[in-house]
């Protein structure tokens, strides 16, 4: 149990912390991935619905950004696969236009893969795919080893759960990675209201508090932990100024929690918050700042109508 123990030592780790912490990282057990299916659908998380008019209406315009040659066969490597939604009006564009391609989706979780595939394989049939489970750093450098052209997919905004620092390192270890022209599609969400961001992580469902309270589920089913959530509360913060959503549960009185398999209890103070993740909003300002030092450069912009969201291209 690998996993186990290292969500121990982390539990541990940032809960001795101050201010205290948790990774978002481990919001994504069976009922985490449910709950973010759900956040997905809600009428204030606008992320996934603006990004997908983007897939709906520009795909062809996305394609001819990859400016890829038409007689060679390439890759497409999506990193986090998701379930599909958005990537399937790419994938038909590129399939209609009769592209050689492989589409290669890359995601940490087997069940993950194996949904898309499926999906994917009853879609469009004439479809080559083949999942690769794993690590992004480890399937990347096992991808790399052949020479054909390649695009990269990230989207879904997945890069705002990095801080900066940890942004640019990842955005420079692909841009290592790929070669003159090819081409990387990064879909971030874009600095906005605080009328409109704070909803998202603050809907009226309560499906988001539910998401941010499973981590502490989590902590009890998996390390033996007597969290009670009515003793907590779920906060989220963004100012337009920063441009981050914060989120944070908070003791909602003083209290001790027990985690068994640490064989210790962690204090709280009333009100003492407790960050669970950052989803940072962006514009062309800070991406530029974390592609500095890599050498990808922003090529193409592709904006929903309401322009909250944005697809850029990055090439090398
Ligand atoms: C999957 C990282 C894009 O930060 O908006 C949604 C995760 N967290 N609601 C985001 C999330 C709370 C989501 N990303």
């Amino acid at each position: 149990m690998i996993e186990n123990s290292t969500f121990l030592k982390d539990v541990n780790e940032g809960l001795s912390h101050h201010p205290k912490y948790l990774s978002s990282h481990y919001f994504y057990d069976k009922a985490g991935d449910e709950l973010f299916q759900k956040i997905m659908e809600m009428p204030e998380y606008y992320l996934t619905n603006s990004e997908l008019e983007i897939f709906k209406k520009q795909s062809e315009a996305l394609i001819q950004s990859f400016d890829i040659n038409p007689n060679e066969e390439f890759e497409l490597i999506e990193l986090g696969a998701g379930d599909g939604k958005k990537t399937k009006y790419l994938l038909k564009a590129l399939l209609d236009r009769k592209f050689r391609f492989k589409y290669i989706p890359v995601d940490i979780s087997q069940n993950t893969l194996s949904v898309i595939t499926d999906k994917m394989e009853n879609l469009f049939p004439d479809l080559q795919i083949d999942s690769r489970q794993g690590d992004y750093f480890q399937v990347l450098d096992e991808l790399f080893i052949s020479t054909k052209p390649k695009v990269i997919l990230f989207i879904g905004s997945s890069l705002g759960n990095m801080q900066d620092e940890i942004a640019k390192g990842f955005l420079n270890k692909i841009s290592k990675h790929l070669k003159q022209n090819e081409k990387l599609l990064l879909g971030v969400d874009l600095i906005k209201s605080e009328e409109i961001v704070l909803p998202a992580y603050h809907d009226s469902a309560g499906i988001t508090r539910d998401f941010n309270f499973n981590l502490l589920h989590r902590i009890n089913r998996e390390l033996g932990a007597d969290f009670k959530v009515e003793h907590f509360e779920h906060a989220p913060e963004y100012t337009e100024t920063e441009g981050i959503a914060k989120s944070y549960l908070k003791s909602t009185k003083k209290q001790a929690v027990y985690i068994k398999e640490l064989a210790r209890s962690f204090e709280f103070d009333e009100n003492e918050l407790i960050h669970t993740e950052i989803s940072r909003k962006y514009n062309d300002e800070i991406l530029n700042n974390l592609l500095e030092g890599s050498q990808l450069e922003i090529k193409d912009k592709f904006l929903d109508s309401k322009e909250y969201f944005a697809d850029y291209i990055l090439e090398k």
